[in-house]
């Protein structure tokens, strides 16, 4: 198949790529732009050439399957300039996504055009890379310093108008992009802009890229390939472009061979896996056209919101009109909250609010084609909410459950219709958390299953089939994590210490800063609950805390104290009090180490998870590690750690 061809429309050259699904610049991409390049500048019919993309995007960048394998010429940075310095102006017609070697690519064009919803961007350090054709160096010049510092150290693509406003693009096209371009391209002044490889860069002082340096560090926490990107940037400002392509193409060289940009690359392929299952292909969906949250508290708030956010309407079911209010104002103080952040408009947050009903009457759920239950996690208050819902849904509605720790098989006991039953397990916040458990029984239907997965690309989240255990992947894997937290801990480590070697790692909080924020009381009505009910659940460090009033920092101290106001984490003398004859002499453990136990005995819960069959690929144990629990994307997940490449 030829990858690269060209059309005339009368002296205008359209060279077209047409590579699916992404049009990535694989070898033969690359081969035939450069072939392109001298067949249209020995053609004297031409007079300019329009690169446009087959499909639904532009070039979206570097083939990243070549990215474990030696480089292949011609190399991209050979070919931007091959058409930069090509005798007739190539214009570029953007649409769908220009990202990382794509828009190298429109770099090297003498003008960017794009459709109105395209958007541009150098996502390379999402990838652990930095740009390796010239994108640092180009943009610095073409759109000053500041903008190039947030394009490429955040690798955050940007839509169209925002790209214009930012001088990354020239114009955007309305209507038919192709002839657009050809009409543009017809029309060319004499003059045309100075290719950006002869422009001057602009410098800027010394305090600026301290100042970004110090901001991005704080912000990666261990990641190399935002700082590398910086020293790019920098350096395209301080030396001519020639030395500073070479300066950015041996650090892009050397990130590629990284154990951090095998991990990126890693949990980018599992990223793209898990959304589309190969067993759910050509199954077809229930539809999704609206939603029901029973229960208004604190996840069913956020499943509402997360809901509202993909533009379905909601119902949200509370038991009386006190507890109605309550789940509408924790509704409204999430849609305030993203006001407050500058993520939404006022306006837009008062749609999002006015496309809840709040309501008592379960009769209203009469037409709804999914409900999601997520009231109180006691087994008998669930079984009620789905007696309900098997009176009075549609015999085609999903019915699921977001329990945390309860067995789906017994909540649905009893339900009418089991097949259409499936578990949805949100994490909270579920309007941001992108991870979602999906927990189907052994009577859950094809169509029920691969509507999970469907609900989970409407809504944006990272799906992960999970099998039925206690706590499922994720939070089999936190209680395995958490216990050997506590072992270190009775082997004499400091609780500071063990919190500070996983900041170190790369966690935004240690285990025990986490549990302080998020209460200890929880996990532990779940032992006592276990306890209860017969079964032989040894003692925690955790238990005896709770036991002493200590919950978190809601009681003022749990792991660590805290004082009134302050989020701060003090070391705690009545800790240290009530844990003494549980806890060995002071045994000092280097921070690597302490990380190193820590993951391991994630990584040996996920090879039992993997065993067992509760999850299908060790990629998805990573997945919820990232998207659930905060592992740092950059270390690929547990799983990948302790891979041979990992
Ligand atoms: C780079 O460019 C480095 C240069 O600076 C230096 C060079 C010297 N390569 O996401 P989707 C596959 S670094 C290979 O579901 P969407 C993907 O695996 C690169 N394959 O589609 C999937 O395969 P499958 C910088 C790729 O419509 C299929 O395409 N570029 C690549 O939701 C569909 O993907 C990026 O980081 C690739 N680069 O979103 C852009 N990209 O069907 C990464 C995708 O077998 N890509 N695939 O599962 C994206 O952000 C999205 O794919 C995009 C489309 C927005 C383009």
């Amino acid at each position: 198949m030829t990858v690269v061809t060209i059309a005339r429309e009368g002296k205008i050259a359209v060279v077209t790529v047409d590579n699916p699904p992404v049009n990535a610049l694989s070898q033969a991409v690359r081969q035939g732009l450069c072939e392109a390049v001298a067949a249209l500048d020995a053609d004297p019919g031409v007079a300019a050439v329009v690169l446009t993309c087959a499909g639904r995007t532009f070039i979206a960048g570097a083939d990243v399957n070549e990215f474990g394998k030696p480089p292949q010429p011609p190399h991209l940075p050979d070919a931007i300039s091959a058409i930069e310095m090509a005798a007739k102006p190539w214009i570029a017609a953007i649409h769908g996504s220009a990202l990382g070697g794509g828009f190298e690519v429109a770099l090297g064009c003498r003008f960017r055009l794009a459709a109105r919803e395209a958007s541009v961007g150098l996502p390379e350090v999402t990838l652990g890379i930095v740009p390796g054709a010239g994108g640092t160096v180009r943009t610095v010049r073409l759109a000053g310093v500041e903008v190039a510092v947030d394009l490429v150290t955040t690798g955050k693509p940007v839509r169209a108008l925002r790209a214009i406003e930012l001088g990354l693009i020239d114009r955007i096209v309305e209507g038919d992009l192709r002839s657009g371009a050809v009409t543009f391209a017809e029309n060319l002044a004499d003059e045309l802009p100075v290719p950006l490889s002869l422009r001057a860069a602009p410098s800027m002082p010394e305090t600026f890229w301290e100042n970004a340096e110090g901001a991005i560090a704080k912000r990666v926490r261990g990641e190399i390939a935002p700082l590398r990107a910086l020293a790019c940037l920098r350096r395209a400002t301080e030396v001519d472009f020639a030395s500073a392509m070479a300066f950015e193409r041996t650090t892009f060289l050397n990130l590629r061979a990284s154990k951090q940009a095998a991990a990126l690359r890693h949990v980018f392929f599992a990223e793209r896996a898990a959304p589309r299952p190969a067993p759910l292909a050509g199954i077809e969906t229930r539809p999704l056209r609206n939603a029901a949250v029973i229960g208004g508290g604190t996840m069913g708030a956020g499943i509402a919101a997360a809901f509202r956010d993909a533009g379905l309407p909601v119902i949200l079911i509370e038991r009386d009109d006190a507890a109605v209010e309550r789940g509408l104002a924790n509704l409204k103080a999430i849609f305030d909250g993203a006001v407050k952040r500058g993520r939404l408009t006022e306006v837009a947050a008062e749609a999002r609010l006015a496309g809840v009903i709040g309501s008592t009457d379960y009769a209203a759920l009469a037409d709804c084609d999914l409900v999601i239950e997520a009231v109180f996690e006691e087994l008998s208050v669930k079984r009620q909410v789905f007696d309900e819902l098997g009176r009075v849904c549609r015999a085609d509605a999903v019915l699921a459950t977001n329990t945390s720790y309860l067995d789906p098989r017994e909540i649905a006991q009893g339900l009418p219709r089991p097949g259409r039953f499936i578990g949805l397990h949100f994490f909270s916040p579920a309007n941001v958390m992108k991870l979602l458990e999906i927990v189907p029984t052994p009577e859950t239907d094809a169509a029920t299953l691969a509507t999970g997965f469907a609900l989970a690309r409407l809504l944006g989240k990272v799906p992960v089939r999970a099998g039925i255990c206690e706590g499922f992947i994720g939070n089999r894997i936190l209680k395995r994590y958490r216990a050997e937290a506590e072992a270190l801990v009775r082997q004499g480590v400091a609780i500071a210490d063990v919190d500070a070697a996983m900041r170190a790692f790369g966690f935004a909080m240690g285990p025990f800063e986490a549990q302080d924020l998020g209460g200890l009381d929880i996990a532990f009505l779940q032992r006592e609950g276990a306890r209860a009910a017969g079964l032989d659940v040894p003692e925690t460090l955790g238990d005896i805390l709770v036991r002493a009033g200590r919950k978190g920092q809601k009681t003022g101290g749990g792991w660590y104290d805290y004082k009134p106001g302050d989020r701060r984490a003090h070391p705690s003398q009545e800790v240290d009090q009530l844990l003494h004859g549980h806890i060995k002499p002071a045994a000092a453990l280097d921070a690597a180490a302490i990380a190193d136990r820590l993951v391991s005995a994630m990584a040996r819960e996920g090879e039992a998870i993997l065993a067992e069959g509760v999850a299908e690929r060790a990629s998805d144990i990573d997945l919820v590690e990232i998207h659930g629990y905060g592992f740092p994307r950059w270390r690929g997940g547990p799983m990948f750690c302790i891979s041979p490449g990992g």
